[in-house]
């Protein structure tokens, strides 16, 4: 009974700690450079995870993300953009472009085809 309640009690806290360290760690940023007007364009490297995994963009302006998947690992074989309806699949080692025009302000989780792999897309 008390092994259970630690079990279920730490099994809390530990997905509390990955929350916390997902959402509210600071973490590397990369932010679009772009003149306005222009397209908000940002290579992001896939190799075990997105290099870079926190990105931020403006609002109402197009975007293009180009994934360069670097390794084989069927893991990372697709990217997931579920709030914008996104699935594509990505070859390796070759640049994969995902466009999308972001309307509203927030904060949007990428991933790969499983969940596993996460990255967030700030929109401003
Ligand atoms: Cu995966």
């Amino acid at each position: 009974m008390l092994a259970k309640v630690i079990v279920t009690v730490s099994g809390v806290l530990l997905i509390v700690l990955v929350n916390w360290y997902f959402f509210f760690s600071k973490r590397k940023e990369a932010a679009a450079s772009f003149k306005e007007g222009e397209l908000q364009e940002i290579k992001v490297v896939v190799k075990g995870g997105y290099d870079p995994d926190v990105i931020s963009v403006k609002k109402g302006m197009p975007v293009r993300l180009n994934f360069y998947r670097d390794e084989t690992d069927d893991c990372s074989d697709t990217i997931v953009f579920g709030d914008f309806n996104i699935r594509k699949p990505l070859p390796a080692f070759k640049t994969t472009p995902v466009e999308f025009t972001p309307e509203k302000e927030g904060e949007y989780v990428f991933t790969c085809g499983m969940g596993m792999l996460r990255g967030k897309l700030i929109v401003r």
